[in-house]
């Protein structure tokens, strides 16, 4: 059983997504252990984007993530990284096959309207940045 943290990003807030994410999520069968509606702060931006400061897009990340509320979610079930992963689809949506959650609702890299954790140990990191142990179930 593996636990990876999913953003729906402000772009998806704004365009209304939420409920159609999590949907997909959990008609594949797994598990919301997990839900908030939050802002987050430009440290708690930083932090969850770590491995790419530095980068001449790290700046305008942080902005887009910190622009308005994300849902932030644990999702939960047996290898949940690489299934959410292939959920959401490809980095840049103009690769993302259609069916996937950026191949069917994103056109732009910047604003692709989903986050999920990469592997085990960015999940348990990102997961302690959103999350208490009181808030997972
Ligand atoms: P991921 O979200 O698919 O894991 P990462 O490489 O971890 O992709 O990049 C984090 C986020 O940074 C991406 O979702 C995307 O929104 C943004 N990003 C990645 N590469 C670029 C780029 O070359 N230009 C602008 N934004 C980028
Ligand atoms: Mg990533």
């Amino acid at each position: 059983m593996q636990q990876t943290l999913v953003l729906v990003k402000p772009d998806g807030v704004r365009k209304n997504l939420i409920g159609e994410i999590i949907a997909r999520f959990e008609r594949r069968g797994l598990r919301v252990a997990a839900l908030k509606l939050v802002k987050i702060t430009k440290k708690q931006a930083k932090f969850h984007y770590a491995e790419h400061d530095g980068k001449p897009f790290f700046d305008e990340l942080v902005d887009f993530i910190t622009s308005g509320p994300v849902a932030a979610m644990i999702i939960e079930g047996e290898n949940a990284i690489k299934a959410v992963r292939r959920l959401m689809g490809a980095t840049n949506p103009l690769d993302s096959v259609p069916g996937s959650i950026r191949g069917d609702y994103a056109l732009s890299i910047g604003e692709n309207i989903v986050h999920g954790s990469d592997g085990e140990e960015s999940a348990a990191r990102e997961i302690k940045n959103f999350f208490t142990p009181e808030e997972i179930y």
